[in-house]
């Protein structure tokens, strides 16, 4: 059994005086940098979108932020360009230590299509890689933490645990942004695929 830690989207856009800011987002950079420190393999995603990303309310006549909007590949929320490729909002923040990571996988390039999740896009099939290497490491379980407990967090805790991994998240290292609700069915849903929620010691 290896376990990776994951760190998802400790990014400066979803920190305070970002432009999507998580509350209390950077609160979550010490116990992560802890936690990386004994982990046995570390790995970091990224949002890393292009600008005029299909998720990005700007690229939508007439919708605001947060608005919703069918997309071919199911209903979508519309955000706040963030984490555009290469802008200093799409940064790591700058106190987590990215020395430790193995690997770093970034996601949300595709222009059409946007990916919470750090397996798979948000079409559910369009897979980003991490499965493979996780396998081909040996990995068989997952420790979760980040940016956004309720969004990206979420979709890679369900997608790695669908896949046969055993995932962990520690709430204690993730905020949420939580929009209608989505805090409490993210919690829900990752209960229902069997993703273990700690709070700290447990
Ligand atoms: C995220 C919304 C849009 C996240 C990324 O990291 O949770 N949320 N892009
Ligand atoms: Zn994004």
């Amino acid at each position: 059994m290896t376990t990776a830690l994951i760190v998802i989207d400790v990014q400066k856009d979803f920190c305070p005086g970002g432009a999507l800011a998580v509350p209390g987002g950077d609160d979550v950079v010490d116990g992560i940098n802890m936690l990386m420190a004994g982990a046995e393999a570390v790995i970091l995603t990224q949002d890393w979108h292009p600008a005029g990303h299909s998720s990005f309310a700007s690229s939508h006549v007439g919708k605001s932020p947060y608005d919703m909007i069918d997309m071919p590949y199911g209903q979508q929320v519309l955000w706040p360009d963030h984490c555009i490729q290469g802008s200093l909002g799409a940064q790591f923040h700058p106190a987590l230590q990215t020395d430790r990571a193995d690997m770093i996988i970034r996601k949300g390039y595709n222009p059409a299509i946007d990916s919470y999740s750090a397996l798979f896009e948000n079409d559910h099939e369009t897979p980003t890689g991490l499965d493979g290497y996780l396998r081909t490491r040996g990995i068989t379980d997952l420790t979760m933490v980040g940016l956004a407990l309720d969004f990206c967090v979420n979709f890679s805790a369900v997608d790695a645990a669908k896949k046969g991994f055993r995932v962990t998240v520690r709430e204690d290292l993730c905020r949420a942004i939580d929009l209608e609700g989505s805090l409490a069915a993210a919690r829900a849903g990752m209960q229902v695929a069997g993703v273990t929620l700690e709070t700290g010691n447990g």
